[in-house]
């Protein structure tokens, strides 16, 4: 109890032992749900499996992600427990760059929760964090998980929405008051993949900072230019070629004898 785990520079899985670590911490600071751990370890076998690298439908994803954010009129940067612990700098980079809140938005919502996530946020230099407390006073129609509870300055009247590891119970009804939702979800198979306007097959670690290197890369496109990006992009031929990806991956892994 409370010894802290040091972890060798030179372990071939220190990248992912350090991640893992940061979700043992942040549950133990109220910040991670104790379901996140375990999301996490589903997280990390979908990594294992496109090889623990941005693969090219997730590179063209984050770059249609990062034009459909600077097109956006409100976008919102919603952050869950396990969001907030692995890239809380960056999610308040992000946030800074596109002028776009972070909301709180939680499936195991509970005011300590809140209050921790918040906490570590302006601990990493947010100066707003919206969705807390009473502020979360608007509700998702048709959505019956405590995701519905959203900010009316935020999630409620945003445009486009930035759903991190989502459960896939929100991207639909997000969905349906019109907005243009983007996931990042290494699963592509889950509900929120299939269902969402953009979706991300990547770890949160390499998809955000991706993010802010296209966003710095596009700030001084033109607005038909950033359209045509958006335009092209096809979701569902890029989770289909995530999946073929994936696919010739362990057929040749497999013809290794791995
Ligand atoms: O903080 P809360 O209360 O909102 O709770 C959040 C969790 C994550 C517990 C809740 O949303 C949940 O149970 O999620 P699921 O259904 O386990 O879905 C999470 C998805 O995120 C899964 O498809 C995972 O593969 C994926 N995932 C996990 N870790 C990462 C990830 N995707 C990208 N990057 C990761 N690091």
């Amino acid at each position: 109890m409370g010894v802290k785990l040091r972890i060798p520079e030179n372990h071939p899985r220190a990248k992912s032992l350090k991640e893992r670590m940061l979700i043992i911490e942040c549950e133990k600071k109220g910040i991670v749900a104790k379901a996140g751990l375990i999301a996490h370890g589903r997280g990390e076998a979908f990594d294992y499996i496109i090889g623990e690298n941005t693969i090219p439908p997730a590179l063209f994803a984050t770059k249609a992600a990062a034009a459909a954010m600077l097109l956006a009129k409100r976008p919102v940067i919603s952050v869950n427990g396990n969001a907030a612990a692995l890239v809380p700098k960056e999610l308040v980079m992000l946030s800074k760059e596109l002028n776009a809140p972070l909301e709180v938005n939680l499936f195991f919502r509970t005011k300590r929760r809140e209050e921790a996530i918040k906490k570590h946020l302006l601990a990493h230099g947010a100066e707003l964090i919206l969705g807390v407390g009473r502020d979360a006073s608007a509700i998702i129609p048709e959505l019956f998980s405590e995701r519905r509870r959203v900010d009316p300055r935020g999630i409620y009247s945003a445009d486009v929405v930035l759903v991190p590891l989502e459960d896939g119970d929100r991207t639909y009804a997000l969905k349906k008051m019109g907005k243009f939702v983007i996931a990042i979800d290494l699963n592509p198979l889950s509900r929120t993949a299939q269902t969402a306007d953009i979706t991300i097959v990547d770890n949160i670690v390499r998809a955000i900072p991706n993010m802010l290197r296209f966003i710095e890369e596009l700030k001084g496109a033109s607005l038909e230019d950033l359209e045509s990006i958006v335009s092209r992009f096809d979701n569902k031929k890029n989770l289909s070629e995530t999946i073929i990806y994936i696919r010739d991956r362990l057929t040749k892994l497999s013809r290794e004898g791995n």
